[in-house]
């Protein structure tokens, strides 16, 4: 309606802040004054630096204004954030790492998936859109010991694009789940393929990529987490081999190790993915 944004910007915001709060502010650590009064320092003088250089006017700075009011309104700050910078802090906080690349996160994680064994499917709706997948892989450590005891945590969005728990009217733990891996660290998941996701287009994020004349699209892809006692947790996400937005992802969260290579099974497709840990 004209007086309210449409569900998909207010309802997955919302849901995304209120997650992230309940997951995250206990895990920020105190950091010391220095370190802040620095890095606040540097931020601040790159935004001076770009209001000099491109002579930003007074409109410009009050339209930025309102629009940084409108991302909280819409809750979309993990959006933002995890769109258009997670992706350098990922790369910072992993670059020491000899086993699996990973990436981001992004604002849809919900800890606690329903345990799913280690061959079972992740919770599906009863003719759950997108090709049947049937994804076989191991865990192991970087010196090739299986890791028993791991855990493959998967979430990922419907053949809509759409994410349980953050779209209305999809079941709690649809296309979530947890899984343990036998004695030789191997695993057998069942699902679907997701759709690509677009960013909402009615909220604050999605007006400043019209505005910039951006495209909104993130390839399709599966999210994990990988954990096992004594190790580096693992948050990655796999991409599919020719979508177009492999090579434009607008959160940048593609790298060629993440590349799928599914082939055609009698019902669906069936992948192969391995995970390799860093000792922590
Ligand atoms: C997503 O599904 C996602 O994975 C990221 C990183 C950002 C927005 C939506
Ligand atoms: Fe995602």
């Amino acid at each position: 309606t004209a007086t309210h944004h449409a569900p998909a910007a207010a309802e997955s915001g919302a849901s995304a802040t209120a997650r992230f709060k309940s997951d995250k502010f206990a895990a920020v650590a105190d950091t010391p004054k220095e370190r802040v009064s620095l890095l606040a320092r540097e931020v601040l003088s790159a935004v001076h630096e770009t209001i000099r250089k491109h002579k930003v006017t007074y409109d410009e700075y009050n339209a930025l204004k309102a629009w940084l009011i409108q991302v909280g309104e819409d809750g979309e700050w993990p959006l933002f954030l995890d769109v258009w910078v997670e992706h350098v802090v990922e790369e910072v906080a992993t670059s020491h790492r000899k086993g699996n690349k990973g990436t981001i996160e992004g604002p849809y994680y919900v800890p606690g998936a329903p345990e799913q064994g280690s061959r079972g499917s992740v919770p599906m709706r009863e003719g759950e859109g997108g090709t049947p997948l049937v994804w076989t892989g191991r865990v192991t450590s970087v010196d090739g010991t299986p890791l028993k005891d791991a855990k493959v945590e998967l979430w990922h969005a419907d053949a809509d694009g759409l994410y349980s728990q953050f779209a209305p009217g999809i079941p709690e733990w649809n296309l979530r789940g947890t899984f343990s891996v036998e004695e030789d660290g191997s695993f057998e998941i069942h699902t679907v393929r997701p759709a690509p996701y677009q960013i909402p287009t009615d909220g604050a994020c999605g007006k400043l990529i019209a505005a910039a004349g951006w495209h909104a699209w993130r390839p399709a892809h599966l999210h994990v987490k990988v954990s096992a006692p004594g190790h580096e947790l693992l948050t990655a996400q796999l991409y599919f081999p020719g979508d177009e937005h492999n090579d434009d992802d607008i959160a940048s969260a593609v790298k060629p190790e993440l590349l799928l290579d599914p082939k055609p099974a009698e019902r669906g497709e069936t992948v192969t993915y391995d995970f390799v840990l860093d000792p922590a």
